[in-house]
């Protein structure tokens, strides 16, 4: 029984659909990728900017709130990192700024975020 609830877990969390239910995802949730290696942000044009962010369960969350920065206009690249909780981005400043992107940040699924000052 217990077995099967893992099972189904895992299954929950590990779809592309980058479907992260609240909570729910299971320690042995596959932490995978980032997006866009932070090199690839420190090399793209733009100002940089680094937020820390609450609420990340695995790699899937970090996925999903990479693709939702890269997906506004004005970025030019993100990376989100879940064991670090920290998302790096690259963007044009006359296209967006940063309470946006925070923005974005909470409204996919619950996440908070703010800039961090402690630097990268
Ligand atoms: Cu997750």
């Amino acid at each position: 029984m217990l077995r099967v609830a893992l099972f189904l877990g895992v299954l929950a969390c590990a779809p592309a659909a980058l479907a992260c239910e609240g909570g729910d995802c299971p320690a042995n949730c596959p932490m995978s990728s980032q997006t866009a290696q932070n090199d690839d942000v420190d090399a793209a044009a733009g100002t940089k900017i680094v937020l820390a962010i609450d609420g990340m369960h695995c790699g899937k969350c970090a996925d999903h709130i990479a693709a939702a920065l890269e997906a506004v206009d004005g970025v030019n690249a993100a990376s989100v990192d879940y064991t670090t909780g920290r998302a790096k981005i690259a963007f044009d400043a006359k296209k967006t700024n940063v309470d946006a992107l925070i923005a974005v940040v909470k409204q996919t699924d619950d996440f908070s975020a703010k800039v961090d000052d402690s630097k990268s």
